[in-house]
């Protein structure tokens, strides 16, 4: 990650979110440069590329500001969105329940109906921080991802520690849903054949009848 190849072959947009405080600004750096900044709140969204290793994939990737003012602003950004990432501060509990009715509130748009998303567990080296188990419960995860792909990825922006792996993961589920999707294409076609056959076969025996 953060590694310019001259070839980038493929490129998917990944859209950040979370609640203001999250950390996603901090952590889209310290991925990018591997530098610690220091952040103001987000007024807008920053984006940066990012190369991964995965044969030229390419991410760009959106941080979008979470204050409540800015919130509104992110469906505008859903359209061409790959991936999803959700960023949460794993200590901040009193603000959990908001984090996890604005995630429902992302998932329920249509236009991120199937697209896969990670969940980045952020400031792990907080102690009191909370797990990925504990907090993937507290999201209500299972029930608010319906049937798209999800993973929780513990993580620290100001250490560094899981960022890579985040991304990474968010490349394989976009691999993997796109090969499922591939995968419905054939069977819907393996459903398909009999039935055209048949169709064929019926028409050409009533042609040559
Ligand atoms: N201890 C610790 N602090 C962090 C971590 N990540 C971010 N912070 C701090 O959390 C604060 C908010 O970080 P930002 O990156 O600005 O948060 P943001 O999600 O971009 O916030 P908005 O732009 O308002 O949406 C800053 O003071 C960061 O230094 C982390 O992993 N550990
Ligand atoms: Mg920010």
């Amino acid at each position: 990650m953060g590694i310019h190849s001259s070839k980038p072959q493929r490129q998917a947009q990944v859209l950040m979110l979370g609640l203001d405080g999250a950390g996603k600004t901090t952590l889209l750096y310290k991925l990018k440069y591997n530098e610690s900044v220091i952040t103001v709140p987000t007024v807008g969204f920053n984006v940066e590329m990012l190369q991964t290793e995965e044969k030229g994939q390419e991410l760009t990737v959106w941080d979008v500001g979470g204050q409540r003012r800015m919130r509104p602003h992110w469906r505008h950004h859903y359209a061409d969105t790959a991936g999803l990432v959700f960023v949460v501060d794993s200590c901040d509990l009193r603000r959990l329940e908001e984090a996890r009715k604005e995630l429902d509130q992302v998932l329920r748009s249509y236009s991120l109906k199937k697209t896969p998303l990670v969940v980045l567990a952020n400031k792990q080296d907080v102690p009191g921080a909370l797990s990925p188990e504990e907090l993937s419960i507290k999201l209500d995860l299972k029930r608010v991802c319906g049937g798209r792909a999800w993973f929780v990825q513990p993580c620290s922006a100001t250490t560094g520690m899981g960022l890579e792996e985040g991304f990474r993961r968010v490349v394989y589920l976009l691999k993997t849903s796109l090969k499922k999707t591939k995968k419905d294409i054939q069977d819907s076609v393996n459903k398909l054949k009999p039935k055209g056959f048949t169709i064929m076969k019926s028409g050409l025996h009533c042609g040559n009848g």
